[in-house]
């Protein structure tokens, strides 16, 4: 998988990329990244990346070209990326299903913004499209690249030692994520649940679907409208969805 991020703040990406499995994913070549410093691509000798907005107003906006000269050097040194990226709060929502579409596209360009944004000039001169992490503003761009690419990297072959965690990933089949527990088996009187404990297999998968399905139709019930069920979870959410509707209709 190989990654490009422009942003005037290279020393924040690369910071936010160094440890962990993402970490170690590109010092072993299974993730090929790299930063690009966006003053590189200035046109004035005062590197400049932003000037006043047309029509007035507060803040400043960045210029096109700088941008735009990006892009063209990645074209021209990496190769044509299947995707780029503004990552701004206009974007369509990031989810996990953006991620598995950028995981199949293999080469992925993120431009970071500043200031009050681009110039909008930008998006259709480069071909890239506005992503959202969510409905909140940001001071940049980057934490939102960083986002992107450590969601994408996960599900890149080999970068998650054991694959199977990344199978069974919150999202990765539309649901929440059933709860996890470690020694000690008893901790500040709290116990673990006795089934986790049992050994049986078939049991301790059961009660993890059923823990998942339940936190899903309690937190997010939305998600199960899209979310791949097979015939045992459809099974046990009639039974939740079941026992919920008998303790409306004993409250009442
Ligand atoms: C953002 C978001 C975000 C807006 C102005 C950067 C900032 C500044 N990016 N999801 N939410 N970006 O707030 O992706 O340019």
């Amino acid at each position: 998988m190989r990654f490009d991020i422009v942003t005037i703040f290279p020393a924040m990406i690369a910071a936010g990329l160094a440890e962990g499995v993402v970490g170690r994913a590109i010092a072993s070549g299974i993730i090929d990244f790299q930063v690009h410093d966006l003053r590189d691509f200035t046109i004035d000798r005062h590197r400049s990346v932003d000037d006043v907005p047309y029509g007035g107003g507060p803040g400043m906006v960045m210029k096109p070209e700088p941008l735009v000269a990006a892009v063209d050097r990645i074209r021209q040194t990496r190769g044509n990326p299947g995707a780029v990226i503004v990552t701004s709060p206009q974007g369509r929502e990031f989810t996990q299903r953006q991620a598995e579409r950028l995981a199949g596209v293999r080469h992925v360009a993120v431009l970071c913004g500043r200031y009050e944004g681009m110039d909008e000039r930008v998006l259709s001169l480069v071909g890239a499209e506005e992503v959202s992490i969510g409905d909140y503003v940001l001071s940049g761009g980057e934490l939102a690249a960083l986002v992107i690419v450590d969601a994408v990297s996960r599900l890149i072959p080999g970068v998650v030692g054991d694959g199977q965690s990344v199978e069974e990933d919150s999202f990765s089949r539309g649901l929440l994520d059933r709860p996890h527990y470690t020694r000690p088996a008893e901790c500040g009187g709290l116990k673990v649940p006795d089934v986790l404990l049992s050994g049986h297999h078939a049991e301790v998968r059961r009660w993890r679907k059923k823990e998942a399905l339940a936190r899903t139709l309690e937190r997010r019930p939305e998600l199960l409208e899209s979310a791949a069920l097979d015939d045992e979870e459809r099974a046990l959410l009639d039974e939740l969805t079941a026992s919920e509707k008998s303790k409306l209709e004993s409250r009442k």
